[in-house]
């Protein structure tokens, strides 16, 4: 067997019920195989993949808190440091019932390399935990925060882990948080991002993981020849990704025509209305059968559907696995040029094949949303040096950082012979400073 097969069917064995962590462990291995067959015997040796899939630590920690009925409840936080080689662990914080320890593995194990990937200097992790912001007080949501961090302050810090927002985490959750940590610790440092704006936060970290899904969009379509202007998207979701993607897609002249959340989704053939969409999920904190009411000609369907509409791009933006198989048939039937991955792993690995198969340009989450993350790590460095940065200035870097990373895994797909498979591309580049950086740092 192959090294990358037994290190793949070791994961399997050795991290059963994580069916996540195995399709990730599986999408990076599989693409990386052309590099690790050419330093096979050094890697082997050095147990380098071994190393690489197993988190250098994680914490699974209980969470109570009292609700506005007087009634304790108990939830299970986490936290995986996966990869230190690059920088101190950085990485989102997931609220949502379905967080297990495999979906926080597989998140962080993805994070290793999209971190890479921005330039940057951090290292990968995440966490979260089950609990359900939707539906919640504010002070409901205060009290779960404060003993989330009450446990979580002791692995954090601005120069070893650096928590940030991720689905059902956003500004009111990290500034909770950061009261709590700093009333602990005494510490006014940037432990956390995504903060708001008067107490370290970044401009445009915010907006950033849209935008910047829509620069390397935009890239990757010039690199093929084609102008995004003019062109009709469906994005899934209506968070912070979704929201500022479409926002973005819009400046850029794209006409978004869906956008969806966990109940339903919205046709809107006029283009949906960001401000709607911002009144609807940031303000009223209201589910998307309210979008109707806004705008009367737009359609509103129960269950999933998005991408059953005839368009140029599709962008999901929602959660994992939301894009199967019978979705890609009806993407390319329709004559879809581009899928784009604002979510981490919203393609399964059927609907990736068969996308690639059929010649759409596919963009891996890894790279296409690094975007978020790039900019909390400009967050961190405007904490360490005490500045703020102006939103062009972030917002310009952000671009940069988003062209860089589209030339970066366009050429490393090119450079192993597998020329506009972005996937590999993707990985190829992420992991070879992660490896080079593990080389140097010896058995550890
Ligand atoms: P939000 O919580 O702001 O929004 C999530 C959206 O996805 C909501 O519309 C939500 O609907 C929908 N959704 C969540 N879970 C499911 C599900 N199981 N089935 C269907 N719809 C679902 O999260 P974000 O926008 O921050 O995150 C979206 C994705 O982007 C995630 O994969 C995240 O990991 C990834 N990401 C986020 C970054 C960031 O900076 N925030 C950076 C890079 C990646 P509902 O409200 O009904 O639950
Ligand atoms: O998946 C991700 O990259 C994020 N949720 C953002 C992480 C971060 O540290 O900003």
């Amino acid at each position: 067997m192959s090294y990358v097969d037994e290190v793949i069917a070791r994961v399997i064995e050795k991290n059963p019920g994580e069916p996540e962590f195995h399709q990730a462990v599986k999408e990076v291995l599989e693409s990386l195989r052309v590099v690790v067959e050419a330093n096979e015997e050094k890697f082997r040796k050095d147990a380098l993949l071994e190393r690489l899939v197993e988190p250098e630590r994680q914490f699974k920690f209980r969470v109570p808190w009292v609700d506005d009925k007087g009634q304790v409840q108990v939830n299970t936080g986490y936290r995986v440091q996966f990869n230190s080689a690059i920088g101190p662990y950085k990485g989102g914080l997931r609220l949502h019932p379905s967080v297990n320890i495999g979906i926080i593995k597989f998140l962080g194990f993805e994070q290793i390399f999209k971190n890479s990937l921005t330039g940057l200097p951090i290292g990968g992790g995440k966490g979260g935990s089950d609990f359900d912001p939707k539906g919640k007080s504010d002070r409901e949501v205060m009290a779960f925060c404060q003993s989330f961090i009450t446990e979580l302050y002791r692995y954090i810090g601005a120069d070893t882990d650096v928590p940030a927002g991720d689905i059902g985490t956003g500004a009111r959750e990290i500034g909770y948080m950061y009261g709590q940590y700093k009333r602990l610790t005494g510490l006014y440092e940037g432990v956390l991002t995504g903060k708001g704006l008067s107490f370290g936060g970044s401009l445009a970290r915010t907006e950033a993981t849209g935008y910047g899904l829509l620069y390397l969009t935009q890239e990757l379509l010039k690199l093929n020849g084609k102008d995004i202007n003019g062109m009709t998207a469906a994005v899934s979701g209506s968070g912070n990704v979704a929201t500022y993607a479409i926002q973005k897609a819009q400046q850029l002249g794209v006409k978004v025509v869906t956008c969806s959340d966990s109940n339903g989704w919205v046709y809107d053939p006029d283009g949906i209305d960001v401000a709607a969409l911002k009144e609807i999920k940031e303000v009223k904190r209201a589910r998307l059968t309210e979008y109707k009411n806004y705008r009367p000609n737009s359609e509103y369907h129960e269950g999933r559907g998005v991408w059953s509409v005839k368009v140029d791009l599709a962008l999901p933006c929602a959660t994992q696995n939301e894009l199967h198989l019978e979705d890609a048939q009806q993407l390319v039937a329709n004559g879809v040029t581009a899928v784009c991955e604002g979510a981490n792993m919203p393609t399964t690995l059927e609907a990736t094949e068969y996308l690639q198969k059929n010649g759409v340009i596919f963009a891996p989450g890894k790279a296409a949303n690094a975007g978020g993350v790039a900019t909390s790590a400009l967050e961190m460095s405007q904490n360490s040096e005490r500045l703020s940065w102006s939103f062009d200035e972030v917002d310009a870097k952000l671009k940069d950082i988003m062209v860089n990373i589209t030339h970066n895994m366009a050429d490393a797909a090119e450079r192993y012979g597998m020329a506009g498979n972005y996937v590999a591309g993707a990985n190829i580049a992420g992991f070879e400073k992660v490896v080079n950086a593990m080389n140097a740092q010896g058995i550890v």
